[in-house]
């Protein structure tokens, strides 16, 4: 496959990466990569050993004393050059993005573009690392803040977007003057090597050191290994609540620092005051999108009870118009589950959730697909439900929307508010009044809410991240790069008297 050649990963064997290099080779263990199109595997690749770890780990520190002594400027530039060569493979990284976790082509190709703004914004930061200045209240002396890089910065992505997250924290912490170590998933270890090649390509042409940017593979022990290694001053983790449980306890534990970014269970409160037609469209895209995989998928909806029936009925009727099938042909709007795994996780809900008196109104069926013979294809559920039912108050990854209905606005926001995490929210409403009650400080309670734009598909120049169970981590846009430094309150006394602060008086 042309694609798969040219980003460098066809027949690969490869694994661990210390940026222009990939290291290790011989018989090890393997993780075989499967596309969820159809069941068949693309290609292996190798996972970290111990010994391969402790490699990575030194050559970053090593190259951390060049790296952070590079003026931010020009660590900027060599982000946008990283933001011009991905200009170049958009369209084969998004096709290999949509071969291996499985999302649409288009919505592949958006996980490139995510990659490229963020490059573009982080070139832009690089200028920006601003620090305060602060009068001092003693005579002829000044004081101001300044921002330093940590070290090692360990990123730990998931499969829903394989390619996206990471550059956030990675595009972000190298303009900050760090050194990255990234654990993609190992549901879709060829598109981390794809990226470590089209970075190769940079730093070789910029004779850099290895060790900048780095990529070990494999899964719970070699993220292990990463949490509990103190030479790692922050792990920057997205995935489960009960991952980031566990990352959050290690890496506290050694009084490390922690970005998390964990699940959502996103709402839509939708108004009698609402463009139902607009509603209707966000949500679609929110809840199937992605097939439900994104920690911003729309996953309840409550819906105020003189537009149930009209919404319910429209909802119905696009779900009936939306292709399910190949991720890669144009006209699909639902690709497959990433695996069997996500299937039986669905069923599993649907199950309880109708144990529990809900009423599925339209899909939840496993599809089979003579074509695409051992993928994993579903059908978009829609579901009535209660908030407070267990099932509801859990993230599913999957295409199930759960609708509830209410009376007045109060009764809305506590049952939106009534959940675990705290990610992505939004009300559709024409009426000024509710949208700026959902905003205020007794609306949503979470990392982002919205005002008539769905829960998913945010830009990249906000901060990106949640509360409550999500983690309370931001990421991506805004001043989420203060995550990646360490501040430095710096006092300089210019004067030839030696005051001392609060007035002191200490005469030796
Ligand atoms: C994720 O699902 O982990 O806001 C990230 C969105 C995307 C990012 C999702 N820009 O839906």
């Amino acid at each position: 496959m042309e694609f798969l050649k040219k980003l460098g990963i066809e027949g690969t064997n490869l694994g661990t990466s210390t940026g222009q290099k990939f290291i290790g080779s011989g018989a090890k263990e393997t993780i075989s990569s499967h596309t969820p199109i159809d069941g068949s595997q693309i290609a292996d690749t190798t996972v970290t050993t111990r010994e391969e770890y402790d490699q990575v780990v030194n050559t970053a520190l090593e190259a951390f004393e060049e790296w952070r002594m590079t003026p931010a400027p020009k660590r900027g530039e060599i982000v946008r050059q990283i933001g011009l060569e991905l200009r170049e493979h958009k369209e084969y990284l998004g096709r290999l993005v949509t071969y291996e976790m499985g999302k649409i082509y288009q919505e592949g190709l958006g996980e490139v573009q995510e990659m490229i703004d963020i490059c573009d914004f982080a070139v832009g930061q690089s200028r920006m690392l601003y620090g305060k200045t602060m009068p001092s209240e003693r005579p002829r002396h000044r004081m101001y803040e300044q921002w330093h890089p940590l070290g090692i910065t360990g990123i730990i992505s998931a499969f829903n977007f394989p390619v996206a997250v990471y550059s956030w924290n990675a595009m972000i912490a190298a303009v900050a003057g760090n050194v990255m170590i990234w654990k993609g998933s190992e549901k879709t270890p060829l598109c981390s090597i794809a990226v470590q090649n089209i970075i190769a390509k940079v730093l070789k042409r910029n004779d850099l050191p290895e060790g900048i940017f780095n990529l070990v593979t494999g899964g719970r022990e070699v993220g292990e290994w990463m949490t509990e290694d103190e030479r790692l001053p922050l792990i920057s983790a997205t995935g489960s609540i009960r991952m980031g449980k566990e990352v959050a306890k290690t890496v506290a534990g050694r009084l490390g620092k922690t970005i998390l970014e964990l699940g959502g269970n996103n709402a839509i409160i939708v108004s009698k005051d609402a463009d139902l037609e607009m509603a209707a469209r966000a949500i679609a895209f929110g809840a199937v999108g992605t097939c439900g995989q994104r920690c911003t998928s729309t996953r309840r909806l409550i819906i105020h009870k003189e537009v149930f029936n009209p919404l319910k009925e429209r909802l119905v009727e696009i779900y009936k118009e939306v292709n399910i099938g190949n991720p890669l042909k144009e006209d699909t709007l639902v690709g497959p589950l990433i695996d069997q795994q996500a299937i039986d996780n669905m069923q599993n809900a649907l199950q309880e959730v109708q144990d529990e008196g809900g009423e599925v109104i339209y899909g939840g069926e496993v599809l089979e697909n003579k074509q695409l013979d051992g993928g994993h294809y579903v059908r978009p559920a829609i579901v009535t439900a209660q908030n407070d039912w267990d099932i509801v108050q859990e993230e599913t990854f999957a295409p199930i929307l759960y609708l509830t209905q209410y009376s007045d606005l109060d009764e809305a926001i506590s049952l939106h508010n009534g959940v675990k995490q705290g990610l992505s929210s939004s009300i559709f409403t024409l009426n000024i009044r509710e949208g700026e009650t959902f905003l205020s400080a007794r609306g949503s309670d979470c990392g982002i809410a919205n005002v008539n734009v769905g829960t998913s598909g945010a830009e990249i120049g906000g901060a990106f991240g949640g509360e409550k169970e999500t983690g309370g981590g931001r990421e991506s846009g805004s001043d989420a790069w203060k995550a990646y430094m360490r501040r430095q309150t710096n006092t300089i006394n210019w004067g030839s008297e030696m005051p001392l602060a609060q007035g002191i008086e200490f005469d030796v």
